[in-house]
């Protein structure tokens, strides 16, 4: 019988029993920790190969067919579309519509009406022709759903620009909000850091309303192309819809009369507020919302596509382009080199690389190099906090979030730096700059602090996504994880986060997951900060997740949690196994001291046999969250740092709550 040895390790991998050789039942006993063990170093391998030269990391981004949609549109409306981008997006998009003719926002979803349309219309300008088999299968999916009249704000926008859709038939969103002074209701640092970069633009856009010349007509996008936008009632005058609704009744009239010089000031405020916020890089927030409504915003205010402010807006888009082998052209909504980069860091700590590897020391000197030390937007809620975070993306000094900032100091605290003196400056800031971002209740939001006012979400405008940035539980638990691992899990604001995250827990046991999909990647997350903070592993609270997480285990001894999570209690937990949200469940079970038990003997079993021949994991799923349920995204980086970190962890018995 013969043996391959695999190189890394020197363990010996039986063949198949040649049928004269039956299998040695000594040399096949290879324990559950070495398989473990093995699969760890493969994985470590392939997470190092993966490391750009610069000490980076960055996984495609993965979300829907609308940026690729949108991302025609804006040309087509700029006058700059041309035949090889066209076709390279339409050959994308194309390729994700489903057998019944619809696109989704998530791998697996129910086809959603308003991906379906802006897919239909981005086919229809590469010339695919309304009679041909998929388009008419998504044509009689929209009409069947309501047609263009249900469709997103957003998306009615986008076919407004070319008249398939009235400019009156949409909410206001009037320039003036510039002038409402930050202590005032609607004020723009009110919304979310993503809403309040896309909304000022959109003032511009929609005080303008530009129509192109349509390229073709859509009437086969209405339900009932002779009444296209059917009248709806208005909600009962007694509730915030019916407020709102009213509102924007009277805002339509105010558009008639409103003063020319007031409104023009208002835009002129908006066009400098969004130039001043252009990064270096050409982009807006590293996000695609605000960089394509800027670039249109600023073009119909008088800049020249040759404007230094627009030209480097188009290039920095272009940016966001993944061409594949195949010709297809993906555009990510965003990117997330500095998220990947301390994930990465932290997984290959954890799972046994040395602190002073000379891969590692190049990752902490990267994410050094990307710390912010200049005030963005946060600032007007923190106007004496020094700044010492760092963002998502390469290049967002306006935005740093906290999530990054937390999750890069675990990595940093994980190297053996040359220079022990720098890492110290830059952790200091970053710690100091998290604790002045917790917000009054205890906890911790994404961007900003006390980012909760209720209003935003009322508006007719915002029907799709967040448009606030209030405290999550993910989030406090890095923070909280963080401010444990800096030998502060019994400073006071240390402990109003723990406070929280257990007031917090659901009465399953879980956690919600905003930036994760869902329960599994908070609980995933809270569980191992509490135990950092000093919670035994005996808990009532630790033990009601634990309890949690072995009672959604899958049968194949994975975890996995479906989108749907977050509109459906009957998936709380529940879903196809996938390798990031069974690394998460795993992240908790170690923490609260589960090493040897049986769901944990399972899962890391899950993990072992699924691995693929080069020593990563296949997860065509979405566990990523942008919004809940309206926009997911798939972190093609997430299924290896996370069982690198799960698996390191058990076989190096590294991480909180390690013994
Ligand atoms: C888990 C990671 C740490 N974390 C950072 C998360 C960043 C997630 C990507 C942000 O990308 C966005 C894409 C968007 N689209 N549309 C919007 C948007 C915002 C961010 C959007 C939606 C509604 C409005 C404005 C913009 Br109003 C595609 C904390």
């Amino acid at each position: 019988m013969t043996a391959t040895t695999d190189g890394s390790t020197g363990a010996v991998t039986p063949r198949a029993a040649t049928a004269s050789a039956p299998l040695d039942p000594a040399a096949t006993h290879e324990t559950a920790q070495g398989a473990a063990e093995r699969a760890t170093r493969r994985a470590v391998d392939y997470l190092l190969s993966r490391q750009d030269g610069e000490g980076w990391w960055k996984g495609d981004l993965a979300t829907n067919v609308t940026m690729d949609a949108e991302d025609l549109l804006l040309r087509q409306f700029l006058g700059i579309r041309d035949e090889r981008t066209t076709q390279a997006a339409a050959l994308f998009i194309r390729g994700e519509q489903r057998e019944d003719g619809t696109w989704a926002t998530f791998y697996g979803g129910p086809g959603e009406l308003s991906a379906t349309i802006e897919a239909y219309v981005a086919l229809r300008l590469a010339g695919d022709r309304p009679d041909q088999p998929h388009m008419a299968k998504a044509a009689s999916f929209v009409r069947d759903h309501g047609g263009i009249a249900r469709a997103r704000v957003f998306t009615r926008i986008w076919l407004a620009l070319f008249g398939w859709w009235k400019w009156d038939d949409l909410p206001e969103m009037p320039p003036e909000l510039m002038f409402f002074p930050k202590w005032f209701p609607l004020n723009i640092y009110d919304f979310g850091c993503w809403a309040r970069q896309t909304i000022v633009p959109l003032t511009v856009v929609c005080a303008k309303r530009p129509v192109r010349p349509a390229p073709f007509a859509l009437d086969e996008l209405h339900t009932d192309p002779d009444n296209p936008n059917p009248a709806k009632p208005l909600s009962p005058v007694a509730s915030w819809d019916g407020v709102f609704e009213r509102l924007d009744k009277m805002l339509h009239g105010y558009r008639r009369i409103a003063p020319r010089r007031v409104r023009e000031s208002a835009m002129h405020a908006a066009a400098s507020w969004i130039i001043e916020r252009q990064e270096n890089d050409g982009c807006w927030g590293g996000i695609q919302p605000p960089a394509v409504y800027s670039v249109m915003a600023l073009y119909l205010l008088g800049y020249d596509l040759d404007h230094p402010v627009l030209r480097t807006g188009l290039e920095s888009l272009d940016r966001f382009a993944v061409w594949r082998e195949d010709g297809a052209r993906m555009i990510e909504a965003c990117q997330s080199p500095v998220w990947d980069t301390c994930l990465a860091t932290v997984a290959l700590a954890d799972a046994g690389v040395p602190g002073d590897h000379p891969q590692m020391v190049k990752a902490a000197d990267w994410m050094l190099s990307e710390q912010i030390v200049r005030p963005g937007d946060w600032v007007v809620r923190r106007p004496d906090l020094p700044p010492g975070g760092w963002a998502f993306e390469f290049h967002n000094d306006n935005y740093p979030d906290i999530d990054d900032t937390a999750e890069v100091v675990l990595a940093l605290r994980r190297v053996e730096h040359p220079d022990p003196d720098r890492v110290e400056a830059a952790v200091r800031r970053a710690v100091d700059w998290n604790v002045g971002m917790q917000s009054k209740n205890g906890a911790w939001g994404a961007f900003d602090a006390d980012n909760t006012s209720p209003f935003p979400n009322r508006l007719p405008f915002s029907d799709f996504g967040e448009v606030i940035d209030p405290p999550s539980a993910d989030v406090t638990a890095h923070v909280v994880e963080m401010l444990a691992q800096e030998g502060l899990a019994h400073h006071p604001r240390t402990r109003r986060g723990v406070d929280w995250l257990l007031k917090n827990q659901e009465p399953n046991g879980a956690w919600f997951g905003r930036w994760g999909v869902n329960y599994v990647y908070g609980t995933g997350a809270v569980v191992p900060a509490l135990v950092a903070a000093g919670l035994s592993a005996s808990h009532p609270a630790i033990r009601r997740a634990v309890d949690w997480l072995a009672a959604v285990q899958n049968e194949d001894g994975g975890w996995g949690e479906d989108l749907r999570s977050y509109n459906d209690p009957a998936w709380h937990g529940r879903g196809a196994s996938t390798a990031s949200q069974t690394a998460w469940a795993l992240l908790a079970l170690l923490a609260a001291g589960e090493r040897e038990s049986e769901p944990v003997r399972r899962g890391v079993a899950y993990l072992v046999e699924t691995q693929t021949e080069d020593g990563t994991w296949d997860e065509p799923w979405f566990t990523g969250t942008g919004f809940p349920w309206d926009f997911s995204i798939n972190y093609h980086l997430y299924r290896q740092v996370f069982p690198v970190t799960a698996l390191g962890r058990y076989v190096h018995r590294t991480g909180p709550g390690a013994v």
